[in-house]
């Protein structure tokens, strides 16, 4: 039946219950949902955006969120499709829909979200073939803003393998492409990652700082006040992490996308990438009020 799913947030769920969920409410709430299929991973699968919005003609100023760009980080493909699931069917967040779009990306390396079900837990890049017995390069080093940078590496077989050249992944070709021929609706770049609890503001590639990066710490801010039951500390990632050159919210920034973040979801660290199930509905459901602090920047942005 087309119209069922198998999708809730007691478990974590494989990318054909992702998937299936998706399609599930394309069908059914046509007017609301557009599923976009905007390439196919290095294996061939989908790289599914879904696109949410209440009216029919013209366009919104629109906020984007992807999870799932790093495949051990389970928890980031939960709270997206989340977030999917509070904005489509639950009637009390229509206002969140009424001056804003959404597109949602899920799972943006659905390849190695499978390998981490089936193969390695911890895996964390893309499958591609390099050339060498390694695969993979981390997507999150692989766009193209100061690629190959510091906190990064051209050795294939290390984690943070910046790929052959800057977008050299289907993922992050397919991503820029989309995004950037919406730059200019889209106006909240979000990228959920865990874990660490923090929401990271560019530059990434150096401790540098854009120059409306107050405005940016204080939207953050106001974001993270909304957090009842895990605390999220704020601020610039080179600095408060590490340097990380090609990453995804440098390359949004780089574009014109003034408010672009990493989120690191739940927790800090005594379970990490492994996070119980039984996180799941808290970690989502804490998150979710922040989006308001968003809309109502973008709503007049
Ligand atoms: N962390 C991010 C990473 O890609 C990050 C942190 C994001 C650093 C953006 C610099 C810029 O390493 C995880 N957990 O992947
Ligand atoms: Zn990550």
């Amino acid at each position: 039946n087309r119209f069922s799913h198998k999708m809730d947030w007691n478990s974590y769920h494989r990318v054909d219950d992702i998937y299936g969920y998706l399609n599930y409410l394309a069908d059914t709430y046509p007017r609301l949902v557009q599923l976009v299929s905007i390439g196919s991973s290095y294996e061939g699968r989908p790289l599914y955006v879904v696109r949410i919005s209440s009216s029919s003609s013209g366009t919104k100023p629109a906020i984007w969120i992807d999870g799932g760009i790093h495949a051990r980080e389970w928890i980031s493909p939960a709270v997206a499709t989340y977030i999917i699931q509070q904005l489509v069917e639950v009637a009390d967040n229509e206002r969140l829909l009424r001056n804003v779009d959404w597109y949602i990306m899920p799972v943006m390396n659905p390849d190695g979200y499978e390998y981490t079900h089936v193969n390695n837990r911890l895996w964390r890049k893309t499958r591609s073939m390099t050339g060498s017995r390694c695969r993979g390069a981390d997507p999150n080093r692989n766009f193209g803003y100061e690629w190959g940078g510091k906190g990064t590496s051209r050795d294939k077989c290390s984690e943070i393998y910046h790929g052959a050249n800057a977008f050299s992944e289907p993922e992050t070709r397919a991503v820029s492409n989309f995004i950037s021929g919406k730059a200019n609706q889209i106006k909240v770049y979000l990228t959920l990652h865990s874990y660490g609890q923090y929401l990271l503001i560019p530059w990434g590639y150096a401790v540098k700082f854009p120059a409306d990066y107050d405005e940016m710490l204080d939207l953050a801010k106001a974001a993270a006040s909304k957090f009842r039951r895990y605390k999220y500390t704020v601020g610039n990632s080179a600095d408060l992490l590490y340097p990380a050159a090609g990453g995804s919210d440098d390359w949004a920034k780089s574009i014109g996308i003034k408010y672009s973040y990493t989120v690191e979801l739940a927790d800090t660290g005594r379970h990490g990438f492994i996070l119980p199930a039984s996180f799941i509905q808290p970690v989502c459901e804490d998150f979710f009020p922040a989006l308001e602090v968003f809309v109502d920047k973008v709503a007049t942005v």
